[in-house]
């Protein structure tokens, strides 16, 4: 194997809250026991392929920063090669089990879609053998349909029927390499599958197109004998001005609507969430409570900016809140944390991919050790039951059965004095909450 790409850089160890050394875990113990699981088997740590190796950091007014000393900026194989080696490396010295990709994120395209798929297979050969040498996993690959050119209108719900052949093909791929490579998922988040303008579309054949389009993955699947799990990722805009998987609802009634809810769970991204106009704990409990919270992207969005920052989640409270939901129900099976991050245009020294790492690790163990302690504690819990309290008596029971109609609790609420209602102590449970950070 060649050279270090990281020289300098050890595996980071856990040194405990006392130490100051920016390179160490305080919080991320992976043995610790929390709840009766190892922090690393709760937490499932995922990296990213594409923002850790491909992401420049450029913005629209700037080109990008990253310092890449060894990638020689070509798309040749041997160059992506190079870069799934790296990859690794950066996967041992952080100490994250898992990772995600897209397929042009690993491999180049070639001149044709024969061309495209042989490139494919011998990267798809390399991660393998690195896989196997690492004990690394692949939480969930997916097929980049967004970036090239041909995607300009959507890729399913492209108005080009040759689009939509093409946007088979490559997913057909992708999932044969994600099947290869034993990834436990595959997403589908919808890039371009949305409109720009209504003027030019038709909006509901486009939706149908898309139906039609996980329909076959879904065979597919079922043909390949691929076991992983199929999940959307909600957006609402960005790149398009709307997108047709908006929100955990809009993508939970698509998938009823077409029939595939059984075949789908949702990947949920914090800064699509807030993107939408939703907080994260509502967007996985939409999704949680449909029984379809699969994975999560964790980034965060700045509060100033209206678009998708994808920074590292370094808000102690959020993750306490997303690990409460993810505790509550019972944990991730499939699924995992993924850092859909990238670091700021700023901050490009390869050195800087461990600090935002490590930063978005230590926010999710502290998160996970609050929302567990939170748990434990039970006042907040005991506090959502009696306030419905109301409900368990034998009228609520009746109601919630369908026993009675409109007319009939006509009849009970006259009889009855009228509603007396206490308070919703939001403040006080605020500060509850605030008492474990
Ligand atoms: C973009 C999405 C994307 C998906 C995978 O905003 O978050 O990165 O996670 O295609
Ligand atoms: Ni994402
Ligand atoms: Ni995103």
């Amino acid at each position: 194997m060649a050279a270090e790409a990281f020289p300098g850089i050890p595996r980071i160890p856990f040194e405990g809250p006392g130490s100051t050394n920016p390179l160490a875990f305080r919080h991320y113990d992976p043995d610790e026991m929390v709840a009766g699981k190892s922090m690393r088997d709760h937490l499932r740590f995922a990296c990213a392929f594409w923002h850790t190796m491909r992401n420049p950091l450029g913005d629209p007014f700037g080109r990008g920063t990253a310092q890449v000393p060894w990638d020689d900026g070509s798309e040749t194989v041997e160059n992506a090669l190079r870069r799934v080696d790296v990859f690794f490396e950066f996967l041992e010295k952080i100490g994250i089990e898992f990772y995600c990709f897209h397929d042009r994120d690993v491999a180049p395209e070639g001149h044709d879609l024969d061309a495209s798929s042989e490139i494919l297979g011998k990267v798809v050969e390399h991660l393998s053998a690195r896989q196997e040498e690492s004990g690394r996993k692949l939480l969930w690959g997916t097929a980049c349909l967004f970036e090239h050119p041909r995607y300009a209108h959507g890729a399913a719900t492209s108005c080009s029927v040759d689009v939509f052949a093409w946007a088979s093909a490559q997913v057909r791929r992708a999932l044969d390499a994600t099947h290869e490579l034993g990834g436990l998922g595959f997403v589908f988040w919808g890039g371009r599958e949305g409109y720009s303008t209504l003027l030019n579309t038709d909006m509901q054949r486009e939706r149908d197109h898309l139906a039609r389009f996980l329909h076959m993955a879904v065979e597919y699947k079922e043909s390949i004998g691929f076991k992983g799990a199929f999940y959307i990722e909600p957006k609402p805009m960005e790149p398009t001005s709307h997108q047709y998987d908006s929100d955990a609802a809009s993508c939970l009634n698509f998938l009823r609507e077409y029939d595939l809810l059984d075949a789908f769970q949702l990947n949920i991204e914090t800064n699509h969430a807030t993107l939408a106009g939703h907080s994260m704990e509502h967007e996985l409990m939409v999704a949680a409570g449909a029984g379809r919270l699969g994975s999560i992207d964790a980034n965060i969005g700045h509060p100033h900016l209206g678009w998708d920052t994808d920074q590292f989640p370094m808000d102690i409270a959020e993750a306490a809140r997303i690990m409460l939901i993810v505790l509550g129900q019972g944990g991730f099976t499939t699924g995992g944390l993924n850092f859909d991050a990238k670091r700021r245009r700023e901050s490009f020294e390869p050195v800087d991919l461990f600090h935002a790492h490590i930063g978005g690790m230590e926010t999710f163990a502290r998160g996970l050790k609050i929302a567990d302690a939170i748990r434990r504690d039970g006042r907040i819990e005991e506090f959502v039951r009696s306030r419905y309290a109301s409900w368990d008596s034998d009228l609520g029971r009746r109601i919630e059965a369908g026993e009675l109609t409109l007319p009939e609790l006509e009849k009970i609420a006259r009889e009855q004095p009228p509603p007396v209602l206490a308070s919703g102590r939001q403040e006080m449970l605020e500060s509850i909450f605030n008492e474990f950070l």
